[in-house]
């Protein structure tokens, strides 16, 4: 069985990053550990929720896991509170790197234009240096924009000039010579997806799929497990990539029915039989 390391916060309510992760990978069969690197009593929809950092818990953790002999087949790294932390876990794959790990990096800092609350350019850069280490990197828009520098466009949640994305890849294989996906790309109005490639010059891969009238906190999150689950099960990029989107939007198809508190994020357990049949038929 592979093994996934999943390093990022647990929101006790509402459904986000660990929470997200852990059924999701191990409904694909993907042994897989967590690292939290905090507790929050809510994610941040909702107002004030209680935060425990651990970050005087990350590396000692890791070198527990080190003196037993543990090895991970990938670590994945989603949502993380501050630079020290970014700096931990770039420390924790330094200690795991004799394994080779694929290291498979989400930056999720900001959406919809706008960096997320807590962070500024400092976090920014910490960050860059986490990305320059991955295998593969998978921002949104708004991360991709941060991250190479360039303006974000007036209207970052309609369709863009995929000549924009075309550019933006360029840059970020700049920073990371791994696969780099831009997730939740959108080239058509009413449409969503990816732009991807695996380097400067290589073809782009892109995805265009229905966009459903709805939004939940966690979406990115979803991709991303379901994406780094499918790469460990040795799907090519472009098929684990189209089933991350296509899981996603079904997902959020499903929880829109559902009708409940969209803070509560994704109902997860809508889907999760399906994307057991797609990867263990
Ligand atoms: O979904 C990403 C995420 C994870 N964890 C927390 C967040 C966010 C996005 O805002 O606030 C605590």
């Amino acid at each position: 069985m592979k093994s996934l390391l999943s390093i990022q916060d647990i929101s006790c309510y509402g459904k986000c990053s660990q929470t997200v992760a852990l059924p999701v990978l191990s409904a694909m069969g993907i042994g897989t550990a967590v690292l939290p690197t905090a507790l929050l009593s809510t994610h941040t929809l909702y107002p004030d929720p209680v935060r425990q950092p651990l970050t005087d818990f990350l590396v000692p953790a890791a070198r527990h896991w080190k003196s037993l002999g543990l090895a991970f087949d990938a670590i994945c790294v989603g949502y993380l509170g501050s630079a020290d932390q970014v700096a931990a876990v770039r420390e924790i794959c330094a200690m795991f790197a004799d394994t080779s790990p694929l290291l498979i990096v989400d930056p999720v800092m900001g959406d919809h234009g706008r960096l997320y609350a807590g962070f500024d350019t400092h976090y920014v850069e910490a960050l860059s240096a986490l990305c320059r280490e991955a295998d593969v990197l998978l921002p949104n828009l708004t991360e991709a924009c941060l991250l190479t520098g360039t303006p974000c466009p007036p209207a970052p949640d309609g369709p863009q000039d995929p000549v924009l994305y075309d550019r933006l890849l360029d840059h970020l294989h700049a920073l990371c010579d791994g696969l780099c996906v831009i997730t939740g790309a959108c080239t058509e109005e009413g449409r969503t997806g990816f732009c991807a490639s695996s380097g400067a010059g290589r073809e782009t891969l892109r995805y265009q799929t229905d966009r459903i009238g709805a939004s939940y906190h966690g979406s990115g999150d979803l991709f991303t497990s379901v994406a780094a689950g499918a790469l460990l099960l040795g799907l090519s990029p472009e098929q684990a990539l189209r089933l991350a989107a296509d899981h996603t939007r079904e997902t959020i198809r499903a929880t829109a029915a559902a009708g409940q508190d969209p803070r509560r994020g994704l109902a997860l357990e809508e889907t999760l039989p399906a994307l057991i049949r797609a990867v263990r038929p």
